[in-house]
């Protein structure tokens, strides 16, 4: 802990801190006890920038144990099961995905099928920046590296689904934000068999009903696949470019390139595949009528309605041009998102009709999604944009305690409580 904290941000980190110890499994970090008890990859590698600050020989720990999830062809999974649990802990659970049936799986653990916004070597190279020892860090870095590379290598290849220099998402869950409304209209258009599936089974209250229906078949036409890139390539009905998905792919190519100088291998790869999405997606994803980014359905190649948080995702983008910066700037302050929010920022734009502020990513503000874009306005050098989502972040836990989503105009704690990232990435803020 930093010795120049307040007594007030004091509590704060020790608060933070208990959180993570209860939330701790023995070699991962549960992403909320109860409603999540499995090891989810975007939350882990949130969870080590946290556990750097506090225990850092389980930061590594963290991100180790969630690569033993990888499969051989690069794909890191969205969660990891802890097999120690009952198997109807968390639905859907291994019964859904059959991960041990797939030849690429790793044998002696379970997984999902699907992946979420490869933050990781970004985490990877913030962790060995904030290390107390250096050259430990290093072979840490060094175990770590290979990694990285094949699941970037999975995604640039098995992924760019449109053979155009990004990397498309197969399903709602890859986006990390689930029932975001940017999903509806290519989530509407799936055709649903007669039988629905099992959301009864579910131990959460949102999404429910059809829409679940539609993530569970998704899974089902994936998985029966053999989640072959072929598949997802040339038939399987969800298909979408996101901006924030692509921009931590490339915000991770970047920092892989430095992790690779850092232990001896070749950053140029990593270099030009950062260059690859930079130039796509400004090409293919920014708006310029409403200056900002949106998704791309790759079904019938158009841009998705619907203006969310993700739109801010390419602040992580260290080359994104001053013009398309302070349009986004300018957006972000406005009344559709800061401008009119007491705790920004809200996941959707708030004059969008799907908006809502109570809906889980569907208006509520999320402490990750201001953590990348708190992170993205101090790279372009933006003290004002990143002052007020450090203040707004610090004023709802302070007020809600770590609760998963909050509304954004009251800042009222909804979701799971003790949920690992919101105490995790406040422990990184705090510093
Ligand atoms: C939520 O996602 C899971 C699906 O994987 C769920 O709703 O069951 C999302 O908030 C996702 O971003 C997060 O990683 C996960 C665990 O916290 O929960």
């Amino acid at each position: 802990m930093s010795s120049r904290l307040t007594g007030d941000e004091t509590a704060l980190w020790k608060a933070a801190a208990r959180v993570l110890d209860a939330n701790w499994t023995g070699t991962a970090t549960a992403a909320s006890p109860g409603l999540y008890p499995h090891q989810w990859s975007w939350d882990s590698a949130f969870i080590s920038l946290g556990l750097a600050r506090h225990r850092p020989d389980r930061a590594e720990t963290e991100l180790l144990s969630l690569f033993r999830g990888q499969w051989a062809d690069g794909m890191l999974p969205h969660i990891v099961f802890n097999t120690s649990l009952a198997r109807h802990a968390f639905f859907p659970g291994p019964d859904l995905w059959r991960s041990t049936e797939q030849p690429a799986a790793p044998r002696g653990v379970q997984t999902s099928g699907l992946t979420q916004p490869p933050v990781h070597a970004l985490v990877a190279l913030r962790l060995h920046e904030c290390a107390p020892d250096g050259e430990s860090s290093r072979g840490f870095l060094a175990r770590l590296y290979p990694l990285l590379a094949a699941q970037h290598r999975y995604l640039a290849t098995a992924r760019d689904l449109g053979s155009s220099g990004l990397i498309a998402i197969c399903h709602p869950w890859e986006s990390g934000l689930d029932n975001s409304p940017a999903w509806d209209r290519p989530l509407g258009a799936l055709q649903l068999p007669p039988t629905a599936y099992a959301p009864a089974q579910r131990s959460r209250t949102l999404p429910t009903g059809e829409d679940y229906d539609r993530y569970v078949r998704l899974v089902a036409l994936m998985r029966d696949a053999g989640y072959r890139p072929g598949y997802l390539r040339d038939s399987h009905p969800f298909a979408v470019e996101d901006p924030l998905v692509n921009a931590t792919f490339l915000a991770s190519a970047h920092a892989l390139a430095e992790v690779a100088r850092i232990v001896g291998a070749d950053p140029a790869p990593h270099l030009e595949a950062a260059q690859r999405v930079h130039a796509a997606l400004l090409d293919r994803l920014w708006d310029a009528d409403t200056g900002c980014f949106r998704a791309r359905d790759l079904r019938d190649d158009r841009l998705l309605p619907v203006i969310t948080a993700g739109s801010f995702g390419p602040l992580l983008d260290p080359e994104l041009p001053a013009a398309h910066v302070r349009n986004l700037v300018d957006l972000l302050l406005s009344a559709r998102f800061a401008g009119a929010a007491g705790y920004p920022v809200p996941t959707c734009d708030i004059q969008a009709p799907a908006f809502d502020r109570g809906g889980y990513w569907r208006g509520p503000t999320w402490v990750s999604t201001n953590w990348l874009i708190w992170y993205g306005a101090l790279a372009h050098g933006l003290p004002v944009v990143a002052d007020l989502l450090y203040g707004s972040t610090m004023r709802l836990v302070r007020q809600s305690g770590f609760r998963e989503f909050f509304d954004p105009f009251d800042g009222t704690g909804r979701g799971s409580h003790d949920y690992s990232w919101s105490a995790a990435l406040v422990l990184d803020l705090l510093g």
